[in-house]
């Protein structure tokens, strides 16, 4: 059998010889109806019984691992996978540089591991559960689907933490498992572990915002986590990792989308001033000053996820080989850092300025800075779309200082060049930056589902290319 095709045969697909293993098979079959019931609780509204015509994982092969048809979601066939091993690879950093890779955890780095593998974790259901109602209010049957394709993943996802949780942790993962089907996103007694992820996503401008801002995090951090040098991590996010690469694609198209109609709109208006706001939502598209302010609450929102720019969680995970760099191994330098430093953006007297640390401590704000460039280079191509039609806007990230609450600047109010502000001039300025109420109940206005095969709501522009090449009146969701 090809090592990376995937064994269909029992209740959870997988390549990790689960039926050699029945200790951990025996473990995830278990765990596996508490999944189903969360899934049905917490899942799309309203769809569970439509087909849905969506990508299944066959294999773990780069050239071609998937395969589409119409499923009904929760019969989604979730299971473990994970890359390719790679023979004789070696811990690339950290104190243990040079040894060979961990298959099983060493002792003195589980607690660390499984707070690691736990807030992964605890992301993927989060997402779902914050997307819960955005079906029924789906511009098209293209985005359905991809809203429901995003959320099948982040539920795999789940399982490829569960997995290890259930595989390397004994009794502790299996409590742990239990509890990432219990906590709730947004739940008052129960929510999820990170701020972002207890937000709601109330439509679908806030979800391609969250797909190209939140879910790049995830990026960012499985890529950190694919350098580990705890193997079957490392393998695990990498496989992730294709499969994130189309949360990525939904988001930045979205924004993209909307961008398009927008400009379009004006244009056939006759409308060049970006800022009549009023005479453009009157043409049933979103002004872009508001795609601005939805993109400066979800950059700021996910810049929390980064944690504390001065970290000894960070450090000590990168020391103990757990958690790397952003592509850590296509970096050229001694990969141990304990020397170094890096410039940290900092709070001084009241000012904000870079600070050098020590490189180790600084690993939170490095990530976050690789994460800015990468977002900087989807925004760019937003830009152009605006440039193309002689719109005179551009989409900028606000200041890494701005609505922030976790870290350096939760202490302060800034607007979104990063000056400081007053408890009065936020408030006053705040809807300037932020969606107003007036602005929500707008783009609530326009959230009205098209289901018709080929049709698409006024605010977004139909997509270039269909998913799987169909084409533009496809029927990608059979609506039970
Ligand atoms: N909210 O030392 P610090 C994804 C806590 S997204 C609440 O700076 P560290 C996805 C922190 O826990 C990627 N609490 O923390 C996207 C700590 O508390 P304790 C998810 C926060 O560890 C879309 C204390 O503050 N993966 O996959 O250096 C859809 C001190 O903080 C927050 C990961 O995050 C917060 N935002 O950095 C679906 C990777 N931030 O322990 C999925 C795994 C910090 O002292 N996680 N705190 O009580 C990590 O690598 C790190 O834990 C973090 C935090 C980067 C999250
Ligand atoms: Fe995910
Ligand atoms: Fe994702």
């Amino acid at each position: 059998m090809n090592i990376q095709a995937v064994d269909y045969d029992g209740l959870i697909p997988n390549n990790v010889g689960l039926g050699t293993d029945p200790r951990v098979k025996h473990a995830l079959e278990k765990w596996h109806p508490g999944y189903i019931d969360w899934w049905n609780d917490m899942g799309p509204d309203g769809f569970q019984e439509s087909l849905v015509y969506l990508r299944t994982a066959i294999s773990v092969d780069p050239k071609g691992w998937a395969k589409f048809d119409y499923v009904r979601m929760p019969e989604y066939r979730w299971g473990v996978l994970l890359a390719p091993q790679h023979t004789d690879r070696k811990i690339g950093f950290g104190r243990h540089k040079g040894e060979p890779v961990w298959q099983e955890i060493p002792g003195e780095y589980r607690a660390m591991l499984r707070r690691l593998v736990v807030i992964q974790g605890d992301t993927e259901p989060a997402s779902v559960e914050q997307q819960r109602y955005l079906g029924k209010t789906a511009p098209s049957l293209y985005d359905m689907r991809n809203l429901f394709q995003v959320n099948v993943e982040e539920g795999r996802h789940l399982w490829a933490m569960v997995y290890l949780l259930q595989k390397y942790f004994g009794a502790d993962g299996r409590e742990e498992a239990e509890a990432l089907l219990q906590r709730r996103s947004g739940d008052a007694d129960t929510p999820r572990m990170l701020g972002a992820f207890n937000e709601q996503t109330p439509d679908w401008l806030s979800f391609f915002m969250f797909t190209f801002f939140t879910d790049r995090d995830g990026k960012m951090q499985l890529e950190a986590l694919a350098q580990s040098g705890f193997d079957p991590l490392s393998r695990t996010c990498r496989f992730m990792l294709t499969e994130e690469a189309h949360h990525m694609f939904v988001g930045e198209t979205g924004v993209t989308r909307v961008i398009q109609a927008t400009c379009e709109a004006m244009q056939k208006a006759g409308i060049k001033d970006p800022y009549e706001i009023d005479k453009i939502r009157k043409l049933g598209v979103i002004d872009l000053p508001t795609v601005q302010k939805k993109a400066n609450l979800h950059f700021s929102l996910t810049l929390d996820l980064f944690g504390n720019e001065i970290s000894t969680n960070a450090a000590n995970a990168f020391h103990a080989g757990l958690k790397g760099r952003y592509r850590e191994d296509r970096l050229k330098d001694d990969h141990q850092l304990e020397n170094d430093t890096y410039p940290v953006l900092r709070l001084v007297d009241g000012q904000i300025k870079a600070e050098d640390a020590p490189a180790l401590s600084a690993l939170n704000m490095r990530l976050r800075d690789d994460y800015v460039v990468d977002c900087n280079a989807g925004v760019g191509r937003w830009n152009k779309v605006i440039e193309s039609f002689g719109i005179p806007f551009q989409i900028k990230l606000p200041h890494v200082a701005f609505h922030r609450h976790i870290g350096e600047f939760s202490k302060v109010l800034t607007d979104v060049n990063g000056n400081l502000l007053s408890d009065s001039d936020w408030s006053r300025t705040r809807g300037d930056y932020l969606p107003s109420d007036g602005d929500k109940d707008f783009i609530e206005s326009l959230m009205q589902p098209r289901s018709e095969p080929g049709q698409f709501a006024s605010w977004i522009s139909p997509p270039k290319v269909g998913i799987d090449n169909k084409s533009g009146d496809f029927e990608y969701v059979k609506i039970a």
